[in-house]
Order: C-alpha cells, then structure tokens, then sequence
C-alpha cells in the first residue's frame, strides 16, 4: 500500500459520519491517506505517539476532527510541526459551536487551521491540503483542477422551478 501523506483522526468512532467526507474527498483526488480513531483525553498516550511519527512516517498534513474541545487537534499542533488541518464535528448539546470556537481560538504560537462545522468543514479541510500538496506535485493540481471544472459544470447546469 502507498504512503499516507494525509492523516485523518478523530476523537471517536461517532466522529466518521462527519469525517468521512475528508477521506472520500482525499481518495477522490488520490491522495494517500490513513483514517483513525485518536482521543486526546481517552488516548492521550496515542496522540503522543501519532503525533511523533507522524513527520517521519511521511506525513504532510494532520486532519483532525473533534467534537466539544481542542485538544485532539490542538495538541497534535503542540507536537509536531506538520499542519493541523480542525474540523469542529458537531456536538450534542451545542451541535459544534463550542467544538468551532475552541479550535478557531487556539492560543498564539501553535496554529490549528480550522474549518466549517460538520461535513462542509471535513472536504474543505481535505480540498485545502490538496491544494497545499499541488504546489509540489503536478498531476494532483491537475487532478485539484478537473475537480473544480466538474463542480463548475454541475452548478451551471443547475435549473430553478417556473414560478407565477
Ligand atoms: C470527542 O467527544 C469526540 O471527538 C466526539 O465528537 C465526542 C463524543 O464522543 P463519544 O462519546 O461519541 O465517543 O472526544
């Protein structure tokens, strides 16, 4: 199997159906990735350990979805100088603003990248390290491109219903 340069985590297994939009948007653009669950407060051992072998294990880009706090992203930032790319996944009593908020709002001096709440969030995290990956890789900008091409044609061809 290729190797991963995108990772995708998330702090629990009720994470995929939001996060799963990030990994079907990479292997569109066939961009290795690796999917898994990774808690920060459940695992933290593991975050460690993700965390440190993720620049040697090639990896170019973290997508890390959490609901209700920062930290699984927030820490991985903290522990490796590979981008993390926050997707805030919606929550049960504040359905992702809390998640969005406090990963928007990470402290100065170690970024966290964040996006739209929910499965909007996950594929633009995904589009967004694809377009990072084409600067230095010229079949995947233009795979990037025929993307952008396909979804401009669908929305040209878009109708309306007659009204009146
Ligand atoms: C967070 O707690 C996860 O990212 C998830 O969004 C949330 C709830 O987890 P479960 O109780 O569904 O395992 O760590």
């Amino acid at each position: 199997m290729e190797q991963s340069v995108v990772g995708v985590v998330m702090g629990s297994e009720s994470d995929w159906e939001v996060m799963r939009a990030a990994v079907e948007h990479l292997q569109a653009l066939a961009i290795p990735c690796e999917q898994r669950v990774v808690s920060a407060h459940r695992t933290p051992d593991l975050l460690f350990d993700y965390a440190a072998g993720a620049a040697p294990r090639g990896l170019r880009c973290i997508i890390a979805g959490a609901g209700g706090a920062a930290h699984l992203p927030g820490m991985l930032a903290a522990k490796t100088i590979v981008p993390v790319l926050g997707v805030p996944v919606p929550s049960r009593h504040l359905q992702g603003l809390d998640s969005l908020l406090s990963i928007v709002q990470m402290p100065k001096g170690v970024p966290v990248a964040t996006f739209a709440i929910g499965a909007a969030g996950a594929a633009n995290a995904a589009l967004f390290a694809a377009a990072m990956l084409a600067g230095a890789d010229a079949a995947l900008a233009r795979r990037l491109l025929d993307f952008r091409a396909r979804q401009e044609t669908a929305v040209m061809a878009m109708t309306l219903p007659e009204t009146g």
